[in-house]
C-alpha cells in the first residue's frame, strides 16, 4: 500500500459515516443517503467523492448552508419532466425521490428529464448514471458547481468543474459508464493537492496573474481550466445553460456568489436525462440494438484499450471481496479526530 493511503474495512466506513453525519445535525435519510454514496464511492476507489466529502457535508452545516433535515418535493411538471425541489438539503435525497418517476416517465415517453433544482451537491455523478442504466435506460446527468474555471482563452473564473455523466445498459454485465469534470481536473483532487502539498498535473490551473502553475494553493487563487482547451470550454458552456438557467437555477457564478466566501459545496440544480431503447426500436429491435452497441465495447477493448469505468469495477470486485477499502490516511485521521470530538 502507497505511503498516504491507508485501509478501513467497509463495515467501519458506514458506521463512521453514520455517525458523524447524525452527531451532526443531518436527518437519518440523508444520512443513511450520504454514507451510502461516498461509501460506493470509496469502494470504486474515487477518493476525490468518497470518504472526503463526509468532510464538505459536515462543513455545510458547521458554516450555516445546507438545511440538514430538509425533505425533497416531488412535482410532475409535463408528461416527460419531473421535478424536485431539494429546499436546500444534499441532492441524493432529491435524486432517490425523482429516480422512479423519471425511469417511468422514459418508459412511456421514450425520453424524460428530471430536474433537481435548489440543492447543495458534493457527489460523482456515475453512481446516477449507473443506477439509471441498471434499469435498462441510456442516461446522461450533468450539473454546474462553483465558478473556479476559466474559459480557454480567458483567465478569469466563469465556469464549475460541471461535471457530464452517461451511462449505457449492457445486459449481463456491468454498464457502461464514464463521469468526468469539463474542467482539467476535479476541484476536489485539487483539494486532496492541497491537504499534502503536491504538485498538481501540468495544465490544469492558472495562478492570478494567469500563468501555468503546478501549485495547488495558486490555483485557488487563480483558475482552473477547462480540458481539451475551446472544446471543453464549449461543453462547459453548454452545462452551465442547460443545468442552470434551463431548469430555473443558478450558474456557477451564481452558486460562488452565493456561497458568500463560506468555502461549502456548491448551492444550484441538475439535469438528468433518461431515455429508453425499446420506445425508440422495439422490445425485441432494442436487444437487437444493444448488442451493436457490444460490437463498439468489443473493438475499443479488443486492440488493449479500456472502457471508462473499468478501473472502477475492478476495484469494487477487488473491495467487496476483501470487505476493506484504501482511503488517504489524513482523511481517515480528519475523520475519526472528528468522529472522537
Ligand atoms: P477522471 O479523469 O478521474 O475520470 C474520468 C472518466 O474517464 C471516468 O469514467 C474514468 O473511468 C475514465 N477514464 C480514466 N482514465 C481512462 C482511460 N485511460 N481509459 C478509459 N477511460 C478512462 O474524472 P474527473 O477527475 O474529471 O472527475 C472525478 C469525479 O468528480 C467524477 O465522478 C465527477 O462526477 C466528480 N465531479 C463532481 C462534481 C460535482 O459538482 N458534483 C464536479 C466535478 C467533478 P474510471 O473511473 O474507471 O477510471
Ligand atoms: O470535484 O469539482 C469537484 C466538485 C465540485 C463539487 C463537488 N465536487
Amino acid at each position: 500500500m502507497s505511503e498516504d493511503l491507508a485501509t478501513i474495512s467497509i463495515d467501519e466506513a458506514r458506521s463512521l459515516g453514520q455517525r458523524l453525519l447524525l452527531a451532526a445535525g443531518y436527518s437519518q435519510p440523508h444520512a443513511r443517503t450520504i454514507t451510502d454514496w461516498v461509501v460506493r464511492a470509496q469502494i470504486d476507489e474515487c477518493h476525490s467523492h468518497g470518504l472526503y466529502r463526509l468532510i464538505s457535508c459536515c462543513e455545510l452545516i458547521e458554516r450555516g448552508k445546507v438545511d440538514p433535515v430538509a425533505t425533497p418535493h416531488v412535482e410532475d411538471r409535463a408528461p416527460a419532466i419531473v421535478r424536485v425541489d431539494a429546499c436546500k438539503g444534499i441532492s441524493l435525497q432529491a435524486f432517490e425521490a425523482g429516480l422512479p418517476v423519471l425511469a417511468e416517465k422514459a418508459r412511456n415517453c421514450g425520453i424524460a428529464a428530471l430536474a433537481i433544482n435548489n440543492c447543495f451537491h458534493f457527489s460523482a455523478l456515475w453512481p446516477e448514471a449507473e443506477m439509471i442504466a441498471d434499469k435498462g435506460l441510456v442516461a446522461i446527468a450533468t450539473t454546474v458547481s462553483h465558478a473556479w474555471v476559466a474559459p480557454a482563452g480567458g483567465s478569469k473564473p466563469v465556469f464549475g468543474t460541471n461535471p457530464f455523466s452517461f451511462g449505457w445498459p449492457r445486459p449481463g454485465k456491468h454498464p457502461f459508464v464514464f463521469d468526468f469534470a469539463t474542467s482539467a481536473i476535479a476541484r476536489g483532487d485539487i483539494e486532496l493537492h492541497r491537504r499534502t502539498g503536491t504538485p498538481l498535473p501540468q495544465g490544469t490551473a492558472i495562478d492570478a496573474d494567469g500563468a501555468p502553475t503546478t501549485d495547488a494553493e495558486a490555483a485557488v487563487d487563480g483558475a482552473m481550466l477547462t480540458f481539451g482547451g475551446h472544446k471543453g470550454s464549449a461543453l462547459s458552456t453548454m452545462i452551465e445553460l442547460i443545468a442552470g438557467p434551463l431548469i430555473g437555477d443558478m450558474t456557477s457564478a451564481e452558486s460562488i456568489a452565493f456561497d458568500d466566501d463560506a468555502k461549502v459545496v456548491p448551492l444550484h440544480g441538475e439535469l438528468i436525462i433518461a431515455l429508453d431503447p425499446a420506445s425508440f426500436a422495439g422490445q425485441a429491435m432494442a436487444a437487437d440494438n444493444l448488442k451493436r452497441g457490444e460490437a463498439l465495447f468489443d473493438a475499443i477493448e479488443g486492440q488493449g484499450a479500456r472502457l471508462p469505468s473499468a478501473r472502477r469495477y475492478m476495484a469494487r470486485t477487488r473491495n467487496q471481496k476483501s470487505g476493506t477499502m484504501p482511503v488517504k490516511q489524513n482523511v481517515l485521521e480528519e475523520l475519526r479526530t472528528r468522529a472522537a470530538r
